[in-house]
């Protein structure tokens, strides 16, 4: 597979299971699990070809492991749209985070923090570079806040670290944020 492929496949899997499973004829169990042979069975890969993706991926979208029953299964790490629930434990934020963003939406966040939108987090970046390549998905202008993360841990805020390194909050204020 050259790199477009993977990039393709890659989206097809995430749309499988952070947003769509059921167009795919899937069902992921309450922690976002998928049995591998049924999944490469929907999205009609092979076995290698998944290995790849899942090696290659830029982000570590996806954890596949042996489950409980023997039989090798897949999810998404963290940006679902369907409800799961990753079980992720709560843990202590570094002082600061960062959030990658697009200029037209500063107004709006400057207004009413960061929201969630679709997802079940607000994701929030450890270095302003990642932050950057995130911001840099959206039209306009990239624009990187930082997020006073320590103000936040201390004022109860809760926050969790996906297995690929991505930091997870459920909102954050206006308050907490600078440009
Ligand atoms: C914006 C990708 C206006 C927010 C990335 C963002 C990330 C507001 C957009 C992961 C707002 C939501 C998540 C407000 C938030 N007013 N705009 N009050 N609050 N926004 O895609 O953080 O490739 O849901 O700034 O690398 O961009 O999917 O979130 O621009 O890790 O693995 O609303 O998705 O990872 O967009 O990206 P998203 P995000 P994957």
């Amino acid at each position: 597979m050259d790199h477009r492929a993977m990039v393709r496949l890659s989206k097809r899997m995430s749309l499988a299971l952070r947003h769509e499973p059921g167009r795919f004829g899937l069902s992921p169990d309450g922690a976002g699990w998928v049995p591998l042979p049924a999944f490469l069975a929907a999205l009609r890969i092979d076995r290698a070809d998944l290995d790849a993706v899942v090696a290659d991926n830029d982000k570590q979208r996806f954890a596949v492991e042996r489950g409980p029953d023997g039989v090798d299964r897949i999810r998404a790490n963290q940006g679902h749209s369907i409800p799961v629930d990753l079980g992720l434990e709560s843990v202590s934020p570094p002082d600061r985070l960062y959030h990658g963003t697009s200029a037209p939406a500063l107004d709006s966040i400057r207004a009413t923090g960061l929201h969630r939108g679709g997802r079940h987090h607000v994701h929030l970046s450890p270095d302003v570079e990642t932050a950057r390549r995130v911001g840099a998905r959206r039209a306009g202008s990239t624009v990187v806040l930082t997020v006073d993360a320590a103000a936040m841990a201390r004022d109860g805020h809760v926050f969790h670290r996906s297995a690929n390194g991505v930091w997870l909050t459920e909102a954050v204020p206006p308050r907490y944020l600078t440009t």
